[in-house]
Order: structure tokens, then sequence, then C-alpha cells
């Protein structure tokens, strides 16, 4: 129970102190910052408690250069288990709890899907009571802030700690140093609880920021030369001052690698020390208390720089050193594409990091010495080397030295086994796992949507469902009950209209919660293919043009997307979109029967308003290039219906769900794995009726890119091709037909209101295998081998 007197007490307290002001004096953000403080002192007791019972177990970490965490009061307060309570304390106190919620920069340490699994994952294990902890980046600055001027993509620097960070708590006493060729630094951790959901546990995100080891130079300061003074301490801090946004092609810079290294070195140091401190040092004994994660190939230079603090600081010999770390660490691959696989060029190691350079030397040698020993000829040897042509393949690294690598979901593992990675998967076949995603039904479903979440535990008498998400399907048997049809279409007309005001409000356009809210929002890439929703879009306009009578149900297409701040197709897109909104926005010969609205800085707060409000779910990808995709669980599980490719878990989705209840087409993986060589896009654009006039409306002056040669780049990469890549190579113009009458199915399939309602309801109904519980228990059984540990 909550003590709601101290609660308010405390806060007015911390205003004072922090502040010297009373609460009818202080700003939103000042009684944020004091709401939180008051909250992260209820943790107290139960972290501490729950480090020393999690201490004697064996324990999991992941290490990800990415957390995409969101926003910190409102989750915490849910899995409190006090959210109404305090909502209540601030009503009497004057206070809206929504002007405070919303007033929480996002932590946005992420670029998109890997980062926000990592915080899923981290919500799943403290809920499910796993000694799991995360290791990462303490960014200054997170992914970028995006606006659009004139509809092109402008980006600022994300000043997330502008109002300070209440929870966070900076650890001085556990800071370590990092070593570089040419300088050390102090990596200083700032601890996050994270709070499991109606559990006392709570486990610890630590994330590393990078100082100089003195702050400035004292003697230059004194002799005025203040520039120079302070060159050392930037310099220094450079390393964690920003995330750097996931370019198309992953290009090795040297801050990059020291942001890699610097955070897994700091990290198993600590802890390689806590190990010491509880188990000595019989590192015999590391495998059986640890366990470590790769979260993709970001952090696997951890694999030779754990071999360095064996074999140069414990004096462990190399095979034994070996033994231990291929049975301590597991990596996940996250992509298909060949070319985000990351490689580092060995100058590069060399100049920074030399003595890990020579150990990753040492293991490749080794490596290749097997292979020849089995008898694996001199091409395979070389395709599999390590180093090869002066490049180090990070992903190679990562199979050889782990005893785990999985993909994100079945399709993605089966790509990886008998294609991407075949070579290895023939090595070492029981080293290959799957591991479907999933995401936390808390922040994706009891906090973003309290409405449909307060109607399932009404309708199955009980809310266990939030730790138990397949107890949903028990909602199957309303599948005919018309009046909760019903009340499922009045909540997501609810939530439609809330999304109409917030967009009203932050993007100055007004769309009609009464129309078909089609939704896709994800990262910008070219394979996601948010250009043949365009061009579905202009199709629509065009045929409602011709014909006016044109029987459609009003849409909004509702589009939210970042592209890397390089990646010029990207940005071309996000323009062309733009263009497409302001054509259609201000024709009012077509009486708003269509609207296009692209938001603007899509993140984790802006997806919990859309993820409820959408009626249908674009998940559009190029059959074979998404690897798992969650934000396509989100939108099922607010009870959407997916329109979308066979690709990623959307197969496992309409698995559960059914596929008369979404909307599946385009080519198959298999297909376009055939025809790949054949292709031509010049066939489709032809003779698919009306595919010519949208894709020319990228040359013939119908929009203006103003002179960039975006557009044009666009036409070319679709019909002529470029020095890299064939012409369609994500097979646009292929789908395009088919994408169109699946549109159309749902439009007919909308006016069955009651039918529709079904559909949505099957959705939800079989959600229940994409919790991220499910994915967190998965791993701690098949992989880590930990056990949940409740204080
Ligand atoms: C690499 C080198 C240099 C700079 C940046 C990067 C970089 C950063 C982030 C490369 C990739 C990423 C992120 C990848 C990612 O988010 N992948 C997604 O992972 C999800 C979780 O498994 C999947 O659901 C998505 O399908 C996958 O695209």
């Amino acid at each position: 129970m909550l003590n709601t007197r101290e609660l308010k007490a405390n806060i007015k307290r911390i205003l004072r102190t922090d502040y010297i002001k009373t609460i009818d004096k202080a700003k939103d953000y000042e009684k944020y910052n004091a709401l939180s403080k008051a909250i992260m002192e209820l943790t107290i007791d139960n972290w501490d408690k729950t480090i020393e019972v999690y201490s004697n177990s064996k324990q999991a970490y992941y290490l990800s250069a990415e957390f995409l965490m969101g926003r910190a009061l409102g989750n915490n307060l849910l899995n409190l288990g006090i959210y109404e309570e305090v909502k209540e304390v601030l009503e009497e106190l004057n206070i809206d709890i929504n002007d405070i919620e919303e007033i929480e920069e996002d932590a946005g340490l992420g670029n998109g899907g890997l980062g926000r699994l990592a915080a899923c994952f981290m919500d799943s294990a403290a809920t499910k009571n796993l000694p799991l902890t995360g290791y990462g980046i303490r960014y200054s600055h997170g992914l970028f802030k995006q606006s659009f001027k004139n509809g092109f993509q402008v980006e600022k620097a994300d000043n997330w700690l502008k109002y300070g960070d209440p929870w966070s708590v900076r650890r001085d006493e556990d800071t370590v140093i990092v070593e570089f060729a040419d300088c050390s630094l102090k990596a200083v951790p700032y601890d996050m609880p994270v709070i499991g959901y109606k559990t006392s546990n709570i486990n610890k995100l630590r994330l590393f920021k990078a100082e100089p080891l003195e702050d400035f130079d004292f003697e230059l300061f004194n002799s005025q030369e203040y520039n120079r003074a302070v060159e050392k301490k930037n310099r220094a801090e450079d390393v964690s001052r920003v995330l750097y946004p996931n370019e198309s092609t992953a290009e090795g810079k040297t801050l990059r690698l020291k942001q890699q290294y610097f955070f897994v070195s700091a990290a198993l140091q600590d802890l390689v020390r806590n190990f010491k401190k509880y188990h000595g040092n019989n590192f015999d004994l590391f495998k059986k208390y640890n366990a470590i994660q790769l979260n993709d190939t970001h952090p696997v230079i951890a694999i030779p720089e754990f071999m360095r603090i064996l074999i140069d600081e414990e004096k462990v010999e190399w095979k034994k050193a070996w033994e231990i770390t291929v049975n301590t660490f597991s990596y996940t691959n996250h992509t298909i594409l060949r070319e985000a696989l990351e490689e580092w060029d060995i100058e590069l190691y060399k100049k920074l990091l030399p003595r890990v350079y020579e150990i990753i030397k040492i293991i490749d040698g080794r490596f290749i010495r097997e292979l020849g020993e089995e008898g694996y000829s001199y091409n395979k040897i070389n395709s599999m080397k390590i180093i090869y042509k002066n490049k180090i393949h990070m992903a190679w690294l990562a199979i050889h030295g782990t005893h785990a690598t999985n993909g994100v979901a079945k399709l993605h593992t089966d790509i990886l086994k008998n294609q991407e990675l075949k070579d290895w998967y023939e090595l070492y076949p029981d080293r290959f796992l799957n591991k479907t995603n999933g995401i936390t039904p808390r922040r994706w479903l009891a906090l973003c949507n309290k409405e449909l979440s307060g109607f399932i535990t009404e309708l199955l008498s009980s809310d266990s469902w939030i730790t138990d998400l397949k107890a949903l399907k028990e909602l199957e048997k309303f599948a005919g009950d018309k009046s909760v049809l019903n009340k499922l279409l009045d909540i997501k007309q609810l939530k439609k209209q809330q999304l109409s005001e917030y967009i009203r409000i932050n993007e100055g356009v007004e769309t009609n919660p009464n129309s078909l809210f089609d939704i896709q929002i994800k990262r910008l890439h070219e394979y996601k293919r948010q250009l043949l929703n365009a061009f579905g879009i202009l199709d629509l306009y065009f045929r409602l043009k011709e014909n006016p009578d044109l029987d459609i149900i009003p849409r909004t297409f509702i589009f939210g997307a970042k592209a890397a701040p390089g990646y010029f197709r990207a940005k071309g897109i996000i323009k062309f979109i733009n263009e497409i909104a302001n054509l259609i926005n201000n024709d009012e010969s077509i009486s708003n029967k269509i609207k296009v609205v692209f938001i603007q800085n899509y993140r984790v707060s802006y997806a919990e308003k859309l993820f409820p409000a959408a009626d249908i779910s674009e998940q559009i990808s190029t059959a074979g290039k998404e690897a798992s995709g969650t934000g396509n669980m989100k939108f099922m599980l607010n009870g959407t219906p997916t329109i979308g490719t066979y690709d990623g878990a959307n197969v496992e989705m309409v698995q559960e769900a059914g596929e008369e209840n979404n909307f599946i087409f385009g080519a198959r993986m298999e297909e376009l794995e055939k025809i790949k060589e054949t292709y031509d896009p010049i066939e489709y654009y032809d003779s698919v009726k009306g595919l010519k006039r949208v894709v020319n409306t990228l040359i013939d002056g119908t929009f203006d890119d103003g002179d960039t040669g975006m557009f044009e780049d666009l036409y070319n990469s679709l019909l002529e091709g470029a020095s890299w890549h064939r012409p369609d190579n994500y097979f646009i113009l292929k789908d395009f037909d088919e994408y169109r009458k699946a549109q159309d199915k749902v439009d007919k399939a909308y006016r069955d209101r009651l039918g529709w309602a079904r559909k949505c309801l099957m959705n939800l109904a079989y959600a229940g295998k994409f919790s991220s519980d499910r994915t967190i228990m998965e791993y701690a059984k098949e992989i880590w081998g930990i056990e949940a540990k409740k204080i």
C-alpha cells in the first residue's frame, strides 16, 4: 500500500530542496522530477535486496549498444501497482497526471527494433524475477529529433537530459578505467531501476558515461589557454556523446569503435569484479555463474576483450580461457541485409586496440587451423575467416566465439541456417536456435491503452493476462457477442479521437476519426517499402480523380519514420510522401475521402498513442528482409488486423490469429529467390494498370523535390538500378497490384462493422505468443541457464 500522506510530503520536500519552491509555483518539469524522485526513494530497499538475492546464483547480462526505454514515469507507476493512487494524490494537489507524464523526455537511446527489444526484455526479466542486468552506454544525446521543413527531414540534437534524469543514480564508487592505445577514460556507471510488474524484484540497467581522468588541465588554464585546457575533457566525453543512427551500410567509424569497446570493456570489468567478490579467483566457476548475451555484433568485441582479461590479467591459459568464453557468451543476429553486417578495418583496430587485435588474430589463426584439419577447402576457409582482406568480420567472430547464435523469428532463423549463414550452420549445427521476438504487454497494452486493458480485465474477470498473455485466448468465446464487439469498436473510436486531437496539436493537421486509420510506423528503409504504400495512396487518389463517385471508405494514411541522416533515398521517400500529402490534403475535389499525415519525430511515446488507434497495420516489407518486426505485434495486441507480406514474425502472427483475419499479399521469399536474377520491373511498369502513372510522378513534374535530385534517384532505383543493385531491388513494382487488391479487400471488409470487430478480437485473442515474457523465459532456459529468484 502506498502511503499517500508521505508521498505528498515527499514531493513538497523535494521541490523545496531541489528548486527552492513551493508546489504552487513549481513548473510541470519540476513537479515531474519531484514525483519521480519520490517514487525512486520507494525502490531503495527492494533494489538492494534484489542485488543480494541474485548474488549467489547464476546471472545473465544483456550487452547492448542501444536501450530504447522511452518514458519511465507512467510505466514505473503501473508496474509498482500505484498508478491510480498516485493519480489521485496528484489530483488532490491540483495536478493532472497526464501533464506530468507528457513533460517527460523519452530516453531515446536506440534506433528502433533492436533497442526497443532490449527495453522490452528488461521489463519482462524483472517481471519474471530473472536475474538479468543490462549494460550499455549513457549517451548524452539519443537518436536525433526530427522535424519537417518544406517536406524535408531536418535533424536536431536530442537533449533528453535537459530537465535532469531522476531515474538514474550515478555510482562513482563503481567507476572503471577503459584503456585505448592513445588515451584512458573513466567509465562512470549510471544505474536505472528496472521495476517488474507487481513483483518486488528490481533489476538494473547500468549505462556508462565517458569522462576524462582529469577534469581539465590546470596549467593550461592558468596560462589562459582555456580552449586547450578543456580539450581533453571534451575528447573524452565525445565517446558517450551521441548515439549513431543506423545507416543503410555499416561504415566503420573510429568513434563508433571507441563506443563499442568503451562500454564492453567497462561491463566486463564490472562483472568480473563482481564475480571475484563472491567467488574469488576460480575462473573455472565463471560460466556456472555468468551468461552474457551479445545484442547483434555491436558488442562482439567482448569476446577478444574477455580473452584478454583472462589471459593477460588473470593468467588463465589460452585453451581454458577459450572454453570459458565460448560457454559464457551467446549472440543474437537481427539482420538479413548483407550490407548491414559489421566489418572493421584492421588498421583501426591496430591503432586503437593493438592487444585486442592480436588476440583476434590468434583466435582466427587457430580457427583456420581447425578448419584445415577438418578438410575444409581453401575457398571455403577464406569465406569463413574472421580476418579477411584486411577486415574483421564481427558476425563470424560472434558465431565462432559463442555457444549459441539465434535469429529473432522462425523464418529469419531458417534463412540464417539455410542461406545467409549456411556454412556456419553446417559447422556448428547445435549452436543455432530460434527465439521469436516479443513485446511487453505492460507498456504496449496496459499502459498505452487503459480503455481496452480495462475491458479485457472485465471480460476475463481477472487481470492475470498482464503477466500471462496467453490467457487472452479466452476472449475468443466473445467472437459472436455483439455487445462485446460493439464495445471493442467504441474503444477503437475513442483511441482514434485521442490520436486525432494529438495530431491536430502536434502536426497542425485535421484528421477525421470516423475514417479508416491506416498506419505505417517504423524506421525508414527501402526494404520496409514505405514507397509501396505511397504508390498505393497515389493510385487511389488518381482513381478517385477519374471517378469522383468511386465508393471508398474514407481513409487516413498515417506515417511515422526517421531516416538515417546519410541515407539519401530514405530522405527522398519522406519528401515524396510529404509531397503526396500536400497534393491530396489540399485537393477539395476529393472531399476529404483520403488524408495523408506524416507525423514528425516518431518515437516510443508517440508510438504509444498510435498503436491503439490503428484500424489497419502496414507490415509490407519485401519477403525475406524483415528479421522479425515488433511493431507488427504492438498493433496486433491492440486488436488491429495486419495488411502484410509473408515476412519476419508476420508469418507466425497469422498462423496464430488466422489468415482470414488478416490481409496477406505479395510474393513469397521462395519465389523472389527464384526470379531475382531475371526479374525485370519494366514488364510490370508497362502492363500493370495505373502503375506507370504513379511511378512517373517521380519525374513528370507532378511533384517538386527542390532540385535535390531525390525523386529522379528514386525513379532510377526502380527502373534503372545502380552500381550496387538491380532495378527495383525490393520488388515494389512486382507486388504493387497484389497490394492494391489487398487494400481493396480491407476496404470491403471494413464495411461489415461486426465482421471487422471480430477480426480485431481474434488478433487480440491470439497475440499471447508475442509477449516478451515468453521470449525471455526461452532465453533464460535454453541459452542462459538462469532461474527466477523472487525476493
Ligand atoms: C551499425 C553500425 C554503425 C552504426 C549503426 C549500426 C546499427 C545500429 C542499429 C545497425 C543496426 C541497428 C538496428 C537494427 C535493428 O533494429 N534491427 C531490427 O531488430 C528487431 C529486433 O530483433 C527486428 O524485429 C527487426 O526486424 C530488425 O530490423
